[in-house]
């Protein structure tokens, strides 16, 4: 499946996206792919444009997985009350039974059909335990929201949930929206609507109590995250301007990512129960059901490509402007003349296409793999080197990883990730720097690749001391306390490895105490002593004379 590019900005005039390539060697950066013939009052004439792929609807195109796993009711069989009639509870879900099974399935399917088809849970059995449930919609490729994520329930909309988005393919999370029946009551935050955002807020999460408020449900069913609400601040109340959220979108990264998904989970709090209190004989009645969710938008390309392809249960952007990556995130091989970047939306002459440029332009070779855009020649070598090679590289061709750094053995030499840190610990290991698969050379005791464990008979005290004191065969003496195995905390007046030693009272006095077995004969020198010697001297060299 391929959907073509055909948005103008003048929505008049008939595009006609030319995929045929041609070549500006003088003007680089030209949109020479995502261009239009329009005609107009001057006849026939080209259109610029930026290169993205047509919005379409994303559902098509992504996996959806619940949590719990189990949650889908009719296995075993259960039956359900309609919440706009309790006393009708004999609606029945049955997994085994096409008609009355309702898979998550039924959640994208084309709607219009009478009557609705749609995902339910199971019934809130376990009362007053939280009924969870986690829809989580999966593309593994980023994509950005063109339009309102609307979804309808069937069952009254829920009283409490929340919408996440992730945008590195589930690994992290964050809110989009809050919605609660009372937003201070359920996620201590104020009550807000979208129309309370302003350019400066945009980014804000809210709270809204819009999609859940009391009994209305029975005429709207539906839960929106207003993506063209917040298009509008920028672009006006009928999106007329759309050049001047364009040119937001081109300087402010935050706002791209903003609309920019790989996932959105939907995560369901507290079903509607459409009264205060909760019926706690007829928990039948209190379920979700949804019967659509519309997510629209187009694959993320980097403005690098005007189609994007689903082929093999994935989708992934045919790049343009001799980039490459499923989302035209890098230059091809042998396109590295300079850095990569985004092509932007403002169409010529404001923007560019920023298309990536054969290495060798100009009058010398410069190949730097990606990681540098400038090239020197050095007269005295006869060659020419790359200039402050990026991404932790380093070397003539921007080839080799800097020190501290080693090579990612499965990423390309011109990928941004293809040195890796040592990350040598600096307690256990000689130097900051590795060998080629990432091993740091060890000091004495320490192991492990980045030197951050002890061979046995050592523990770690910022590095590997071997064992010095245990309460066994290694205990300190003289009233001492062992430390983490490694060294005795010793009284003042002790010293020495197990505070075996007695410490000498002061530096001129000797080693006095009954237990100072091992000390040192030292020279007398203490000031009673030579007194003492003078007077015996003096008294015998009386002695003497006499
Ligand atoms: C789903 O499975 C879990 C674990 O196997 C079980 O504890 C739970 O009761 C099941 N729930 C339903 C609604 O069947
Ligand atoms: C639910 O309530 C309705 C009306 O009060 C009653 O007819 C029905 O039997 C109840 N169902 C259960 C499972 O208690
Ligand atoms: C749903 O997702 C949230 C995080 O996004 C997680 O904390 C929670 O355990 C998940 N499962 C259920 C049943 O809520
Ligand atoms: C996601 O896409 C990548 C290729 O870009 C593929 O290797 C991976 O298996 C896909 N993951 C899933 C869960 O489909
Ligand atoms: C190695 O390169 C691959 C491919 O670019 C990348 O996905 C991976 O994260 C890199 N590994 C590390 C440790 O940076
Ligand atoms: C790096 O050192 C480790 C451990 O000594 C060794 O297994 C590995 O082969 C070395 N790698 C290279 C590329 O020398
Ligand atoms: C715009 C541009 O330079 N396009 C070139 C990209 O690379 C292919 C070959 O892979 C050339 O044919 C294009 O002319
Ligand atoms: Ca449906």
């Amino acid at each position: 499946m391929r959907f073509q590019f055909a948005l103008t900005l003048q929505a008049l005039w008939t595009a006609v996206c030319q995929a045929a390539m041609q070549h500006y060697p003088a003007a680089w950066g030209h949109y020479d792919v995502c261009k239009s013939q329009v005609y107009s009052d001057e006849g026939l004439t080209w259109d610029y444009m930026a290169c993205q792929p047509e919005a379409a609807d994303m559902t098509q195109y992504l996996k959806v997985t619940l949590d719990p796993p189990n949650i889908t009711c009719g296995d075993p069989p259960e039956t359900y009350c309609a919440l706009e009639n309790p006393y009708m509870c004999n609606n029945e879900c049955d997994a085994t039974t096409e008609e009355l099974a309702h898979p998550p399935e039924l959640m994208f399917d084309i709607e219009g059909r009478n009557p609705t088809t749609f995902w339910q849970s199971t019934s809130w059995k376990k009362y007053p335990k939280a009924l969870l449930v986690n829809i989580t919609l999966s593309w593994n490729k980023t994509i950005e929201l063109t339009d309102d994520i609307v979804l309808t329930f069937e069952s009254g909309r829920p009283e409490q949930m929340v919408l996440e988005k992730s945008l590195d393919y589930g690994r992290s999370w964050q809110p989009y929206q809050f919605y609660a029946t009372d937003c201070l009551d359920a996620f201590t935050m104020e009550p807000k609507t979208v129309h309370d955002l302003t350019q400066h807020t945009l980014l804000d999460i809210i709270c809204t109590e819009d999609y859940s408020r009391g009994y209305v449900w029975k005429y709207d069913k539906t839960v929106r995250f207003e993506i063209k609400d917040r298009f509008a601040l920028f672009a006006g109340p009928r999106l007329h301007n759309m050049a001047s959220l364009y040119g937001q979108l081109d300087t402010t990264k935050n706002l791209r990512d903003f609309f920019t998904i790989t996932d959105l989970r939907i995560r369901l709090l507290r079903p509607a129960t459409g009264a205060t209190m909760v019926d706690e004989n007829n928990l039948s009645r209190y379920f979700y059901a949804i019967s659509d969710i519309k997510v629209q938008g187009r694959c993320k390309c980097n403005l690098h490509a005007n189609s994007c392809v689903f082929d093999k249960e994935k989708l992934s952007c045919e790049c343009e402007h001799n980039t490459t990556g499923p989302d035209c995130g890098r230059c091809k091989r042998n396109y590295q003349g300079r850095a990569w970047s985004a092509g932007s939306y403002l169409p010529i002459p404001k923007g560019t296409a920023n298309t990536c440029i054969p290495n060798n332009i100009g009058p010398v070779n410069c190949e730097c793999f990606g990681h540098s855009n400038r090239c020197s020649y050095i007269e005295l070598l006869n060659t020419v080197i790359c200039v402050s090679c990026k991404h932790n590289t380093r070397g003539q061709h921007c080839q080799l990883c800097k020190l501290g750094f080693y090579r990612n053995a499965s990423a390309e030499l011109d990928d941004e990730n293809v040195c890796i840190e040592c990350n040598c610990n600096p307690f256990g290991s000689v130097s900051d720097r590795c060998n080629g698969t990432g091993f740091c050379i060890c000091k004495e005791g320490t192991t492990g690749p980045k030197c951050q464990e002890c061979l046995p008979g050592y523990l770690w005290d910022d590095g590997c001391k071997s064992r010095v004191c245990d309460n066994e065969l290694l205990r300190c003496q003289n009233g001492g306390v062992c430390v983490n195995n490694v060294r005795c905390n010793c009284p003042s007046t002790y010293t020495g490895v197990l505070c075996e030693k007695s410490r000498c009272e002061s530096e001129l006095g000797g080693c006095g105490g009954a237990d100072s077995g091992h000390a040192p004969m030292t020279p007398p020198s203490s000031p009673r002593l030579l007194l003492l010697l003078l007077l015996l001297g003096s008294a015998l060299l009386r002695a003497a004379s006499c």
